[in-house]
């Protein structure tokens, strides 16, 4: 028989151990979304909330409407600008979106490139997909050197630069066509979000709701993951040149942007951007009139060739001059990795199924990502 005092003690540990769970749930909770600065409800990176909620596309009920060949909930695709010779490093991406996230969502892919793509090319990729796949190649005058361009002193530019990809000819262009034509080709046309992706790249965890309709649902334009600062030779005028363009069409740009993500509290160039070989992009933002009148002035000035301005920084700086934060998401929850740089979210093991380690997450510790966190 147990005494009365024993069953008050009894009861009053367990009183006490129901708290801490409490609070050590709730803490749990909070630390896994330190990160989250976009303003959602604190379960909704790591809970429940986004996994299994239908208006994201997340759960097992919802994914009917994701059949391979359906009419999808967002008519979005990924898109890869790529090489024949890229067909390995690309299977490589495939196999991991699609196990990671895709097999679900059957979101379509399209490839681009600036040659024919080869059989053995389409078929290599088509191998690992069940969703739809289109294949394209350049528009004329989309890739190369517009009129106005010295090419002698593009060439000169090339034979004494010293920073990564300087010498390069072919990879301006990439840039050049990335920054100001690729949303532009008759294969997007419809399409009102894109998901770029790149080869030889890896996603460390699943993916359990629909990025796109959760971009969507709420209003987003601009969707990133991993922000490194710029190596300023390739830039050398491309903040001046912006600061001229906002001179000159004061008329497009709001007072409400989250242009001090790209400008100190002294006036100067962060050099902050966004790694463009994972965007989430809403393209009616591309296709503005503000967008592409910036890209017109960048590409007058020429520094796509007299220096070797990368499209990531320039799509950074069309969101942060024309953006609010509110309409730009950080995607922390995704696992990504590109040669050089990892995300590793925050709290991974108690989702069981990434693959990275979140000690080594350390582009989340970056000035942009902590500066992202600052600005409001
Ligand atoms: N078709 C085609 N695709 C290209 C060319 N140059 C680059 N690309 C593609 O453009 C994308 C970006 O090029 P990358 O060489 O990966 O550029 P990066 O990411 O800055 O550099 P890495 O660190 O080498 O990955 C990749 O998907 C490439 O396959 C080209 O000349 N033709
Ligand atoms: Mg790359």
């Amino acid at each position: 028989m147990f005494s009365s005092r024993r069953v008050v003690a009894a009861a009053k540990f367990l009183g006490i151990l129901a708290v801490l769970g409490l609070l050590m749930h709730t803490g749990a909770r909070l630390f896994s979304t330190r990160y989250n600065t976009n303003g959602q409800g604190i379960f909704d990176m790591w809970g429940d909330s986004l996994a299994n909620n239908k208006d994201y596309g997340g759960g097992a009920d919802g994914l009917g409407e994701y059949s391979p060949q359906g009419i999808k909930p967002v008519n979005a695709a990924f898109v890869a600008f790529v090489r024949n010779s890229d067909l390995y490093g690309m299977r490589k991406t495939i196999q991991e979106i699609e196990s990671r996230w895709n097999h679900n969502y059957n979101y379509p892919y399209i490839f681009l490139n600036d040659k024919p793509f080869t059989d053995k090319f389409k078929q290599g990729v088509k191998d690992l997909t069940k969703a739809e796949v289109r294949f394209g190649q350049l528009e004329p005058d989309t890739w190369g050197y517009p009129p106005w361009i010295d090419q002698k002193k593009a060439q000169v530019e090339r034979e004494t630069s010293n920073y990564i990809k300087g010498r390069s000819e072919s990879y301006r262009f990439m840039c050049r066509f990335q920054s100001g034509f690729l949303h532009k080709h008759p294969l997007l046309k419809d399409l009102e979000f894109y998901w770029r992706l790149e080869p030889d790249v890896h996603y460390f965890c699943n993916i359990d709701y629909d990025p796109f309709l959760y971009m969507k649902n709420n209003g987003l334009k601009y969707g990133w993951n991993i922000a490194p600062t710029e190596y300023e030779p390739t830039v050398r005028t491309l903040w001046n040149t912006t600061l001229q363009f906002m001179d000159r069409y004061p008329e497009l740009i709001p007072k409400d942007s989250m242009i001090d993500w790209v400008r100190d509290s002294k006036g100067a160039y962060t050099k902050c951007h966004f790694w463009s070989n994972f965007e989430i992009v809403d393209l009616s933002f591309y296709r503005s009139e503000q967008y592409s009148k910036f890209f017109d002035f960048l590409d007058h000035s020429g520094g796509f060739f007299y220096e070797r301005w990368g499209d990531a920084p320039v799509h950074s700086l069309a969101v942060s001059i024309f953006l609010k934060k509110s309409q730009v998401h950080y995607f922390d929850d995704i696992g990504y990795y590109h040669p050089a740089m990892a995300h590793c979210p925050d709290g991974s093991k108690e989702r069981g199924k990434c693959v990275c380690d979140p000690k080594e997450g350390w582009a989340n510790g970056f000035t942009c990502a902590k500066r992202w966190r600052q600005i409001s």
